[in-house]
């Protein structure tokens, strides 16, 4: 068995671990499969992408309060509730 840092967002579906173990004493054996299913957490900040982004505004009548300047897109890379983000 290998250590390695386990990571959500880069290991391959369908996200789980299968291995064998195996009991034994002087005469008999058991082996059992064990089946790890990794679950995601929030680890991952909302990032805005590009990562910042200039808006102009002209002055003028049409920049009353509520004017839209600039529409932004961010990603998060994680997964449900995780990577929700307002
Ligand atoms: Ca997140
Ligand atoms: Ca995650």
């Amino acid at each position: 068995m290998s250590c390695q840092v386990v990571d959500y967002e880069t290991m391959p579906d369908p996200k789980r671990f299968n291995f064998q173990v195996r009991v034994e004493d002087p005469d008999f054996t058991d082996t059992g499969s064990v089946t790890i299913q990794v679950t995601d957490v929030n680890d991952n900040a909302p990032v805005f992408t590009p990562e910042y982004d200039t808006a102009m505004l002209t002055e003028g009548p049409n920049t009353d309060i509520g004017t839209l300047v600039a529409t932004f897109t961010a990603t998060d890379m994680d997964s449900g509730e995780n990577g929700q983000f307002e």
